[in-house]
């Protein structure tokens, strides 16, 4: 079973995601589904004000990222890997410093976690099925066995995902066992890929090793899903980073600049190289 948070415990749109309205047995449940099945979903958790902020951010952003890049197609014909500006709407403590989202965080990948990335993935009419894949290779190819969560990656769109516009989708467990074993159980069909469809609002929280694969957005509308990147404070993802820019150093709380601590510092965003993730699949 996916672990669901049932809008029952929801804290009002707009207010504080506080503790007691997660009992620690409810974090503890979903922390296990992520164990388990390798990812679980949150319902209705994120402010949909806060993402309909992103979301008309985000649009000119995409714009011009395929205008300048936007031949680059490696993820696939007409998907787009989109770096999020640590700015405003996006450098945002209601989302990256989510008390519930941080707890189970903690409880996969260590208090001492890191926040490595901040990004968007997003299909668009003429996208297609990417090849099955994870999107970290394992910390010990030579071995057969997986290891605990190392790498995770919390996954919220800025539209509601259907079965028409390209929902993510993931084989439930297969990050417990190496890939050509997760590969081979899909074959033999002992495993299933699942779409999962998501409302704006809905957060999903991954371990990166579930095979998985973008499907294709059928409609007209681009379908983008933000990625943050958590990880174990020993893992050094070259591939991503978070520049901060100095100015934004001074509102973070402690807890912020704690996550955020092995990333750049630069002085402005202008004229700075942005984020190249090319190898994304493992
Ligand atoms: O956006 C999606 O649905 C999945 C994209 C993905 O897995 C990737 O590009 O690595």
């Amino acid at each position: 079973m996916t672990a669901l948070y049932h809008p029952h415990h929801q804290p009002q749109q707009g207010q504080p995601n506080l503790d007691q309205h997660y009992p620690a047995a409810l974090i503890q449940s979903l922390t296990q589904a992520v164990l388990q099945d390798g990812f679980c979903v949150l319902r209705n958790h994120f402010s949909r004000e806060i993402l309909q902020a992103w979301h008309q951010a985000f649009t000119p952003l995409l714009e011009d990222h395929i205008a300048r890049e936007g031949d680059r197609q490696n993820r696939g014909a007409e998907r787009y890997y989109v770096t999020l500006p640590f700015t405003a709407p996006f450098a945002n403590p209601k989302i990256f410093e989510d008390e519930v989202v941080l707890a189970i965080v903690a409880g996969l990948v260590g208090e001492d976690a890191v926040m490595c990335q901040l990004a968007t993935d997003t299909p668009l009419l003429g996208s297609d099925y990417q090849a099955i894949h994870r999107d970290a290779p394992p910390l010990f190819p030579e071995i057969p066995q997986e290891t605990p969560p190392f790498q995770l990656a919390v996954n919220f769109p800025l539209v509601d995902v259907t079965l028409e516009n390209g929902p993510f989708e993931v084989a439930r467990g297969t990050h417990l066992m190496t890939k050509e074993e997760g590969l081979r159980r899909l074959e033999a069909g002992e495993v299933q890929l699942e779409p999962i469809t998501l409302n704006l609002g809905d957060v999903m929280i991954r371990d990166v090793r579930g095979l998985h694969r973008g499907t294709p957005n059928r409609t007209q509308t681009p379908r983008p899903m933000v990625v943050i990147g958590y990880s174990r404070r020993w893992l050094f993802r070259p591939e991503v980073s978070i520049q901060i820019p100095h100015p934004m150093l001074d509102t973070l709380s402690d807890r912020a600049r704690h996550l955020l601590r092995f990333n750049p510092v630069v002085e402005s965003l202008n004229d700075q190289s942005t984020e190249i993730y090319q190898s994304y699949a493992y």
